[in-house]
């Protein structure tokens, strides 16, 4: 499965660096294994590179909804739908 779309950021200012023209590539997450903490600040740097750790971590703790401190794939489809 294949997840085309654009990262409609809703953070004031950063709709520009936030958007991602549609190359987001899902896949990389769409694995085996949950995403860490430190993946997640490497992956949202990308995204976003005026991102602090501390967002990040914010970030995080939004997304990881059962608080086991990895996001998996549904988490991560979860908090998705649920901003856009
Ligand atoms: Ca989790």
């Amino acid at each position: 499965m294949r997840y085309r779309t654009t990262w409609d950021n809703d953070r004031p200012g950063t709709e520009q660096s936030g958007r991602l023209k549609g190359d987001f590539d899902f896949n990389d997450l769409n694995r085996e294994t949950p995403m860490s903490l430190g993946e997640f600040v490497r992956l949202m740097g990308t995204l976003d590179e005026d991102m602090t750790p501390e967002e990040c971590q914010i970030g995080f703790d939004e997304i990881d909804t059962d608080r086991d401190g990895l996001i998996d794939f549904q988490e991560f489809i979860a908090w998705w739908t649920d901003r856009t």
